[in-house]
């Protein structure tokens, strides 16, 4: 077990809270990007794709958690190269075709690099997890300089939402080892999910008379 000294983690918050606006800077853009396109579509289509947003930076203990985890030195510097998330965004959508719609226009805006993409909905993780998860770079600007900032945005439906908040509760209870009956019974749960988000799906292009949507990002 790795055990913290405590002037090495009173450094270690010091140094967080220096980089802490840097992140935050770096939500507030997205938060106003996907805002922007979620009130023009209510403007334009008189729809809105996306139910709420949801964004948060990194705590410092999730952060060493993380390290530890992966097996990397404690340090902030490693912290800001190696992982993806100090800086994340979480979007619920309505639907399916929702997600991969508003990722589209994200990433297709001039200011906002693609650095990753992971498609957890088709192909979900063994455990059930389903999510669109993209990581993201983008410019903030500050009085004497301009940082590029990754931020992971994570894009799932409300029942996805639903089953994700309830494992990631379940996991901490059983602290990372959950009895294997509980594992197959969310596996189920996340496989009825699935079923019911598809039908929903079809239900609305049904009633919005659309198709299934050009959804080549994922591919
Ligand atoms: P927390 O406490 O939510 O912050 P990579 O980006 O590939 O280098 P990483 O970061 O492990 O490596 O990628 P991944 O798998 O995309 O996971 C990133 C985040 O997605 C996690 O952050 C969770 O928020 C969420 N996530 C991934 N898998 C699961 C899962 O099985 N169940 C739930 N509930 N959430 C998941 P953290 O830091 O692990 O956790």
């Amino acid at each position: 077990m790795y055990k913290i000294q405590a002037d090495e983690l009173e450094r270690y918050i010091n140094e967080f809270t220096s980089i802490q606006l840097l992140y935050k800077s770096a939500l507030r853009e997205i938060n106003t990007k996907l805002e922007i396109l979620n009130d023009e579509f209510q403007s334009m289509h008189e729809y809105n794709p996306i139910e709420h947003i949801k964004s948060r930076v990194k705590t410092p203990k999730s952060i060493i958690d993380k390290l530890i985890r992966k097996g990397f030195p404690l340090s902030l510097d490693v912290a800001r190269k190696e992982l993806n998330d100090l800086a994340g965004v979480r979007v619920i959508c309505s639907f399916i075709d929702d997600i991969y719609m508003i990722a589209d226009m994200l990433i297709s805006q001039d200011d906002v690099t693609l650095i990753k993409m992971t498609d957890y909905i088709k192909n979900p993780k063994p455990n059930g997890y389903r999510s669109l998860h993209l990581v993201v770079e983008i410019p903030v600007y500050f009085s004497n300089r301009m940082e590029r900032v990754r931020v992971e945005v994570q894009i799932r439906t409300v029942a996805m939402d639903f089953w994700a908040s309830l494992e990631h509760k379940l996991r901490y209870k059983y602290d990372g080892t959950a009895p294997e009956d509980v594992v197959e019974e969310l596996r189920e749960c996340s496989e009825q999910i699935r079923i019911l988000d598809e039908k929903m799906t079809q239900i609305n292009r049904t009633i919005r008379g659309t198709t299934a949507r050009n959804l080549s990002v994922s591919e």
